[in-house]
């Protein structure tokens, strides 16, 4: 400190303070900590230091330094005043302007669309649950009555990452753990990320969502699938949506079909969207195989059920039209932007 006695030490504190009146919110709180800190404050060791005087430049020194404390303490308080109502500029702070606009992010489409679609299906009575992307053939295939000369299973298909294990292809080895794990009734939705070893190009990428769902009980028919599945086409499009349902084949399903919904782009009428059939697909369904239960330790004879499965980047896509898979997996902020609230 270039000021070796308390007396010059004290004035140049005094000083400071015509500095502190114009000081800005950062600067202020320096002037705190330099000047009143507990350790370091330079008022706080001269105030410390007095018992080391001689008694009567003790008493000088104590008044003068208790006295431009106070004053200190005042100016610091005042100005924390004014910077706060914007007094000294003679116009209150306007408290009720908005603040600056901050990005806090927003949830991406492809998330959205799979909360909603799990949201219809709670409606519905079922539950949402998940498991893990590392699987073994066992629950990926197996299980799922997938024998492992299927082409299903191929290597060229499937990401192995040993011998018998490997990423799950289909969230469909949850709904086999769920069924291992629980009696029925069983009503679930399973959303989740697989991997097939295929191309990335416009309508393919070798990771993507889906949702598959399973329910299981005693009783259930062909009019529970038909009927499910029918109101939550109808919720998530529109109401006067027409859904059919065709056949077709599943190594886990029996009868198999594919859901068609009237194309949202033509009304039905056809187009490029549709291929001028007038229909989208947008799942794959069917009654579970009796040997899937059997495998999974549910008594065929006793308990029947249906399953479904369904791509929510291919039903994003839909419902915006967007042409290619790849924009929601780039993060342009010039594409997501426009799904924000
Ligand atoms: C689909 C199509 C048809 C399905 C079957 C099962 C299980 F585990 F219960 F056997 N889960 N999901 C299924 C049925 C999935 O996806 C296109």
């Amino acid at each position: 400190m270039s000021e070796a006695f308390p007396n010059d030490q004290l004035e140049a504190v005094a000083r400071t303070i015509a500095e502190l009146r114009e000081a800005d919110a950062v600067r202020l709180t320096q002037f705190k900590v330099e000047l009143l800190g507990r350790k370091n404050g330079r008022l706080t060791q001269i105030l410390r230091s007095l018992s080391t005087l001689p008694p009567d430049e003790r008493r000088a020194v104590g008044q003068r330094a208790n006295q431009l404390k106070r004053e200190v303490e005042e100016a610091i308080a005042a100005r924390e005043k004014e910077l706060h109502t914007g007094a000294k500029s003679g116009v209150a702070a306007d408290l009720s302007m908005p603040g600056r606009q901050v990005w806090r992010g927003a949830i991406h489409p492809v998330t959205a669309v799979i909360d909603e679609i799990c949201e219809i299906f709670r409606e519905l009575g079922f539950s949402r649950v998940t498991g893990p992307e590392v699987e073994t053939e066992e629950y990926n295939f197996t299980k799922l009555n997938i024998p492992l000369d299927h082409p299903a299973a191929d290597m060229q298909d499937t990401f192995y990452l040993s011998p018998g294990v490997l990423l799950r292809t289909h969230t469909s080895p949850v709904q086999a753990r769920t069924m291992e794990r629980y009696k029925p009734p069983i009503r679930i939705v399973v959303p989740g990320m697989v991997y097939r070893r295929d191309a990335f190009d416009a309508s393919h990428s070798p990771v993507f969502a889906q949702i598959e769902g399973l329910a299981v009980d005693e009783g259930i028919t062909f009019v529970e699938f038909k009927a499910a599945l029918d109101y939550f086409a109808k919720r998530f499009f529109s109401p006067d949506t027409t859904v059919r349902f065709r056949p077709s084949y599943f190594p886990f399903t029996e009868p198999s079909a594919e859901v068609e919904v009237q194309c949202q782009m033509c009304k039905g009428g056809g187009c490029a969207t549709c291929q001028y059939t007038g229909f989208l697909e947008i799942m794959g369904a069917g009654m579970v195989h009796p040997a899937v239960l059997e495998n999974c330790g549910i008594d065929p004879e006793r308990y029947s059920g249906y399953a479904f499965g369904m791509g929510p980047e291919r039903i994003t896509m839909l419902r915006y039209g967007i042409p290619d898979i790849r924009m929601l997996f780039e993060n342009d902020m010039r594409f997501l932007q426009q799904f924000a609230e």
